[in-house]
């Protein structure tokens, strides 16, 4: 995969060079490229925005230096492969935005399957709306927001998701079982993990764990999820396809508060327990 990504902070992005990630990029199996929005400005100030039309408070990104910026890469990308204009998909272009579309783990393992992403970090206010607009000549335009709250550009949120996808890409995980059984693999959150020793501070491992049953072990993990999952993000059970659920699976979500009406989980009314 390749991965270009314009910024007026370059800098934020070096954590891409650690870890995982990093090891990807010397391995070969993700190209990362960071380019600096104002290396395509043409003024002596090197301006990258401006106030907004219709006024209020903040800056907004001129689209000049963006057109610049983006247009370099797409025509790289066109030389690359030998441009033929019919050619093949465009690249996704993703803008980081708390006015996007959410990014989950459904979109990350979407995203890792294409060819090129280019992420686009708007400061200020944000990028004039018509690069967008002319941009979708040249890209697939994804907005994309991590959840409700404000960060102050798209860097950070293009650490955790060049993070989340990077982390799909065959390869880049050592052990490829262990993308299976995290959190939100399956839509539900994972269950608890313990290691040695046994008791520590007189808390113990749950027993089960220490049982050599797997198929026990098995059916208490996935209780588990279904307790945290409801505890904690009761919402993703909305989305939670519960048709396929093995009996001892729908007692679990019953002692939870929870039915199976036509493949989905009803929320019983509140102080309705199970007999
Ligand atoms: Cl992707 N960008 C910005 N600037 N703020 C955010 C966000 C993204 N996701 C949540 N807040």
């Amino acid at each position: 995969m390749r991965v270009d990504v314009v910024s007026i902070f370059p800098e934020y992005l070096a954590p891409l060079e650690l870890s995982l990630i990093g090891k990807a990029r010397q391995d070969g199996l993700l190209e990362l490229n960071v380019h600096d929005l104002r290396t395509f400005t043409t003024d002596k100030h090197r301006t990258v925005d401006d106030t907004p039309y219709g006024g209020g408070a903040g800056m907004v990104m001129k689209p000049e230096p963006w057109a610049q910026a983006l247009e370099s890469i797409a025509n790289a990308q066109a030389a690359a492969i030998g441009d033929s204009s019919d050619g093949p998909t465009k690249p996704v272009l993703i803008v980081p935005s708390p006015a996007g579309e959410r990014f989950n783990q459904a979109l990350a393992y979407e995203l890792a399957e294409e060819e090129q992403l280019v992420f686009a970090c708007g400061r200020y206010e944000g990028i004039d709306e018509r690069v967008m607009e002319w941009a979708a000549g040249h890209f697939t335009v994804r907005p994309v927001s991590l959840g409700d709250y404000v960060l102050n550009g798209g860097e950070v949120a293009v650490l955790a998701m060049v993070e989340a996808i990077g982390r799909l890409l065959p390869g880049v995980v050592g052990n490829p079982e262990s993308l299976v059984e995290e959190s939100h693999s399956d839509g539900l959150l994972e269950y608890p993990v313990y290691t040695k020793p046994s008791s520590w501070r007189d808390r113990d491992v749950p027993a089960v764990l220490l049982s050599g049953n797997h198929g026990k072990i098995a059916q208490w993990r996935r209780h588990e999820q279904f307790r945290r999952t409801a505890e904690r993000r009761p919402d993703l059970l909305v989305e939670f396809d519960a048709g396929r659920l093995a009996r001892a699976d729908r007692t679990a979500f019953g002692e939870l508060g929870y039915d199976v009406v036509d493949g989905r989980l009803r929320r019983r009314p509140d102080g309705d327990l199970p007999d």
